[in-house]
């Protein structure tokens, strides 16, 4: 069942995405909004791998930090938008295993059977297409998501209708329904099954971000960027809240369902928008709210704001492109990278550095030393990625074109973790894997655990604000503090212990660390630790052994229904 660059029969298209007629029942039909099928931290025939898991951090952030990985879960946030939008009967399985797929199919009728996959998935939306089809024969199937960017995907799955692009309008016009209502942003608790140091955190209401999705795409169009391609490229993007008074009020509305006060903001550039977000902190002021925000967004974009100004609009958390300073891209123009993270750290504002492995001007002489200037920015999180070209990318085509990409790699492999899928003029296959694996490695091994890293962030940030004039901001941080400054000092204290033995220098920082939270915390924080972190060190200490063993973790099965009324 691999599904390779090579199987693309282009011209010959069973299907033209966009083309169509309504749906017959209209808001009547019933819809299935699957996303593909597990177990995922496994390599099967499927497209599974084992490299591959269906967890953020833990595939492309954190895997070299062992127990100390951070691990959880996010939903499939596409079809719960989608869901969130219509108002036909609608039931959303997320994360099934084949079987539940299957049993979905033949216990109901479904009218619309609706696929999301990404690339990597290919081989799964064709099984799961193929299973439609048999079991429920007179099912229509609607494949979305970046799935449909594979050029010739139309002769690999047997689906009625393949969605390139934004899905909400294009099923709302399928059933019938007025295409240019406002959004609805469904609630969404950002992350689940949180892990870390062999405990899983407990899930209590409001103690997660709700994520918030302002957009889709980015206009500034990276050669190499997916996202940025599949809504339109460059210059454009889909905005599903337009002003800072939508986004106010959907964020409101959260704060209230959820019960939450900080807020995963999913936009690939949420701070290019600056009427937006500074109209955003305007509101925030009047409102009085203390709110934290993970933000993704570029160095060019970070520069239109100061210090202030991020720290007020609450943002805590920053996810930024850390491309080398040789490969030109506009994003990172003028941007002293190392000097901007060092400072956003200094104002309490944790940076999740994203670097690409591989670019065009990388050899096997000069990447170690880019991958130690990447490392040297000392971020709280890295994320390491091959430089790939995605089917649907400008880069994809240029490498076509170019006759460089390698023809026989399974799409399964083509997500930036494994091997190069191109010809790079320096680097062989077998090295961009050693390249990548070393630049994990690296910066676990100067850095120390992301957790001891977010906590000296948090530090200095509270140190820096626990007595701003702006109650706002200086509630923000005694949350934190308040919250975490026990479970950090326990963490802290099981750490260091942990690193005697394997890295002196790393145990030092974690204990001149600790030390600071001892005085700045209150007493129970000051006795938390003689009773957690005992108890921290010996569930990392499993944890490690239950790593070493092969265990791997998965995503819960969920359904949820809309509209529902029994057939
Ligand atoms: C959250 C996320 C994840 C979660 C997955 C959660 C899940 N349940 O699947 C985690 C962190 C686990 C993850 C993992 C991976 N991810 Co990911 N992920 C994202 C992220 C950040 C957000 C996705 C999202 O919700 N976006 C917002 C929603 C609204 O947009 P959307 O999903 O595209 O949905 C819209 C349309 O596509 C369409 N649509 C989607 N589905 C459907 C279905 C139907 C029927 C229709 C009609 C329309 C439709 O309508 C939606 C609304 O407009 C995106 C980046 C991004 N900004 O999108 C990357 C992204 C999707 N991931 C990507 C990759 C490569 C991966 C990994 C392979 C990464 C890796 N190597 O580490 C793994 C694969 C895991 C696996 N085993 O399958 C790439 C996909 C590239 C591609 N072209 O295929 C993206 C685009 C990031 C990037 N720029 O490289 N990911
Ligand atoms: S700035 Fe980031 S999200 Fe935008 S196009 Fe470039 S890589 Fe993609």
């Amino acid at each position: 069942m691999e599904l390779h660059t090579r199987d693309v029969v282009v011209g010959n298209p069973k299907i033209h995405s966009g083309s169509f007629e309504k749906h017959p029942k209209g808001t009547q039909a019933r819809i299935l909004l699957s996303s593909v099928f597990g177990p995922y931290a496994q390599d099967d025939e499927f497209g599974s791998r084992s490299i591959n898991p269906m967890e953020l951090y833990h595939n492309q952030v954190t895997r070299a930090q062992g127990s100390f990985s951070l691990r959880m879960f996010h939903r499939s946030w596409g079809i719960m938008m989608i869901q969130a939008n219509i108002s036909a009967p609608c039931a959303v399985l997320d994360f099934p295993t084949r079987d539940d797929f299957a049993r979905q199919l033949k216990n109901n009728h479904y009218d619309v059977v609706g696929i999301t996959g990404i690339i990597v998935n290919v081989a799964k939306v064709r099984e799961m297409c193929r299973m439609t089809r048999d079991l429920s024969p007179r099912s229509v199937i609607v494949v979305g998501g970046h799935v449909a960017a594979i050029p010739g995907i139309e002769t690999m799955i047997e689906a009625d209708f393949i969605v390139k692009g934004e899905g909400v309008s294009w099923m709302r016009r399928y059933l019938g329904e007025d295409e240019s209502a406002p959004i609805r942003h469904p609630a969404i608790v950002s992350g689940m099954r949180t892990r870390i140091m062999g405990i899983r955190l407990p899930e209590r209401k409001g103690a997660t971000a709700a994520t918030i999705i302002p957009s889709v795409g980015c206009p500034m169009g990276c050669n190499f960027c997916t996202t940025s391609a599949f809504f339109g490229g460059k210059g454009k993007f889909v905005n599903f809240f337009e002003s800072g008074d939508e986004l106010f009020e959907v964020m409101s509305r959260m704060e209230d369902e959820l019960k939450v006060n900080s807020f995963f903001v999913m936009d690939e550039n949420f701070l290019l928008h600056r009427e937006r977000a500074m109209r955003l902190l305007e509101l925030m002021k009047e409102g009085n709210k203390s709110w934290a925000m993970s933000v993704f967004a570029s160095a060019n974009a970070i520069r239109k704001y100061t210090m202030q100004e991020l720290v007020e609009l609450g943002v805590s958390w920053l996810w930024m492109g850390l491309e080398s300073p040789r490969a030109g891209y506009s994003k990172l123009q003028g941007a002293d990278t190392r000097e901007l993270t060092r400072e956003l750290r200094e104002h309490g504002i944790r940076v999740q550095g994203s670097t690409i492995i591989g670019l065009e001007h990388h050899t096997p002489d000069n990447i170690l030393a880019e991958i130690e200037h990447a490392v040297s920015h000392d971020t709280d999180f890295h994320q390491f990625m091959l430089y790939t070209p995605v089917p649907g990318t400008p880069l994809y085509r240029q490498m076509a074109e170019e006759g460089r990409l390698l023809r026989d790699v399974d799409y399964a492999d083509v997500h930036g973790q494994f091997k190069f899928n191109f010809k790079h003029a320096a680097i062989s296959r077998e090295d961009s894997k050693r390249f990548l694996d070393w630049a994990f490695w690296r910066d676990f091994q100067l850095n120390g655990p992301s957790l001891y890293r977010i906590s000296r962030t948090l530090m200095a940030g509270w140190k820096r604000y626990k007595d701003s004039p702006d109650a706002r901001v200086r509630a923000r941080f005694a949350r934190d503090m308040g919250r975490l400054s026990g479970v950090y000092s326990s963490a802290l204290w099981a750490m260091e212990r942990q690193f005697r033995k394997v890295d002196r220098e790393v145990s030092e920082k974690i204990r001149a660390l600790r030390r600071e939270f001892r005085q700045e915390s209150g007493i129970l924080s000051k006795m938390v630790p003689a009773l957690l972190g005992p108890v921290l060190l010996w569930t990392t200490r499993r944890e490690e052994r239950k790593l070493a063993r092969g265990k791997t973790y998965e995503p819960p099965t969920i359904l949820e229904r809309t509209n529902w009324v029994e057939a």
